[in-house]
């Protein structure tokens, strides 16, 4: 079975085969994670991402990682917060299940999350990191992933991952 870890850190430093961002629909990038691999990707993320013409939110999508120490990046959309009562949690588990299918097809061995929705798009920390680490695990059992990182930007994050992990 593989490992999974919780650290505290900036995703964009990882040298993992895959990170996943925390993009919206458009795939063009924004503020928060996605900004901050966009700028650590450099200019050529944004060309290959034109090319992608968005994605479905609960689903993903791959990049090259270009100037990143990560080979590919993961475009995850996850969901606005609305209440919970708008399918927001199946769609949050389809961005990690999209992106462990996606670590398959592209042979990435080791893959590193941010804690998804759970910033711009405020979905509750403790219920969003309960289904990361659900999801994960289910799909680890069928996966030659070897390494899973869950990578926190903040001391509450890291945190609560560390007592569900
Ligand atoms: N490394 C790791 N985690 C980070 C980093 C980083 N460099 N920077 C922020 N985080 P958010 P969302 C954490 O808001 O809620 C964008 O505009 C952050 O502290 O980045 O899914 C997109 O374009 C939080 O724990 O993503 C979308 O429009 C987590 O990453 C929208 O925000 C997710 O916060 C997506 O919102």
């Amino acid at each position: 079975m593989a490992r999974m870890e919780v650290v505290r850190g900036d995703i964009t430093q990882l040298a993992v085969d895959a990170i996943v961002n925390a993009a919206n629909n458009s795939l063009l990038g924004g503020g928060g994670v996605d900004g901050a691999i966009h700028r650590a990707a450099g200019k050529e993320l944004l060309r290959a991402c034109e090319k992608l013409h968005g994605c479905a939110t609960g689903s993903a999508k791959a990049t090259s990682g270009f100037d990143l120490p990560a080979k590919w990046i993961f475009h995850a959309v996850g969901p606005v917060w609305s209440g919970g009562s708008h399918g927001e949690a199946d769609l949050l588990a389809g961005c990690y299940r999209r992106c462990m299918e996606l670590a398959g097809e592209h042979n990435a061995k080791s893959i590193a999350f941010p804690a998804i929705s759970t910033g711009i798009y405020r979905f509750p920390l403790q219920q969003a990191a309960e289904i990361a680490v659900h999801t994960v695990r289910q799909h680890l059992q069928s996966s030659d992933v070897d390494r899973v990182i869950f990578c926190c930007f903040d001391d509450a994050t890291v945190e609560v991952y560390q007592k569900i992990v």
